[in-house]
């Protein structure tokens, strides 16, 4: 059973991760528009898989007695001046989730909830990879610089081939 106060911070949680996939549509929207595939691509996989971190939370509330909150979510910007600064923000915003779930860690060992802890370390790993993943994009970008965007999009375009919207 839940305690309160981690039911709180992992229902905060739902709320985050269910920014972070409308966040990531909204960007590989504008990808897209922009004329940039392989961009698109790879922010649709990246708010497919936030989707799968919000279920994954919504699931864990509602089996451990708790119960998971579906919230509204606030609009996310709908221009990015530039690919390096959308994917700037990209890591800003990962980031912050890091520190996030860092938090829900630090809740658990205050509230001695152990199983908790366990199962949110799939979430810290899992930050560590997108953290890197993002860093690795935005030293691709500084190498290739602004002119090279049509390279870049084709490079992208081949590190993720699933979750293109049907159309
Ligand atoms: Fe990007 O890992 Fe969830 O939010």
């Amino acid at each position: 059973m839940l305690s309160q106060k981690i039911e709180e911070i992992c229902n905060r949680q739902v709320e985050r991760e269910g920014y972070s996939f409308i966040l990531y549509l909204a960007m590989a929207s504008w990808a897209e528009t922009r004329g940039y595939p392989g961009i698109a691509r790879w922010l649709y996989a990246q708010a497919d898989e936030e989707k799968m971190h919000m279920l994954k939370f919504i699931a864990y509330i509602n089996e451990r007695g708790g119960r998971a909150v579906i919230p509204t979510f606030r609009k996310p910007p709908e221009e990015y001046e530039s690919v390096q600064k959308l994917f700037t923000e990209v890591l800003k915003h990962e980031q912050f989730i890091t520190g996030s779930i860092h938090e829900i860690v630090e809740r658990c060992l205050e509230e001695k909830d152990y199983t908790t802890h366990n199962w949110v370390q799939w979430f810290v790993t899992e930050q560590i990879e997108e953290e890197s993943s993002v860093m690795d994009i935005l030293d691709k970008l500084n190498l290739v610089g602004e002119k090279n965007m049509y390279m870049f999009d084709r490079d992208i375009f081949g590190l993720r081939s699933e979750a293109e919207p049907e159309g």
